[in-house]
């Protein structure tokens, strides 16, 4: 009686394990694949002493860019085709922008329009 109750708990026990095993390969496998083949990079561009730098940079299709403002004045980022723009960045603010498709996307600081700057987006 003792022997067949420890059996019944050991084999449970081992299925659980083998299932737990088979759940973290399951879960961990997707995102292990995702991390490796289509990892979404991310490129800081400054804004300082009144210029975006780089002022122009060529990235890949799907690549984030945050803007930071490094300037006591405040600046925006805003793009001449009107895709994406900014509200005004007070110092330290932050914005971000997805690029998904390929193209050449210039933009400017609307308060300052001297500020100008281009992000070439092309596959490599
Ligand atoms: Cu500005």
């Amino acid at each position: 009686m003792r022997y067949a109750f420890s059996r019944v708990i050991t084999h449970p026990l081992r299925a659980c394990a083998v299932l737990a095993l088979v759940c973290c390969a399951a879960f961990l496998t997707p995102a292990i694949y995702a991390a490796a083949t289509s990892p979404s990079p991310t490129v800081d561009l400054d804004i300082v002493k009144f210029a975006f730098a780089p002022k122009e940079i060529t990235i890949a299709p799907g690549t984030k860019i945050t803007w930071t403002n490094h300037d006591e004045a405040p600046h925006t980022v805003t793009s001449s085709d009107k895709s994406f723009t900014s509200k005004g960045l007070d110092t330290d603010d932050r914005f971000e922008h997805t690029f998904t498709s390929e193209g050449d996307f210039s933009y400017i600081c609307t308060v300052h329009p001297f500020m100008t700057g281009v992000v070439h987006v092309r596959k490599q």
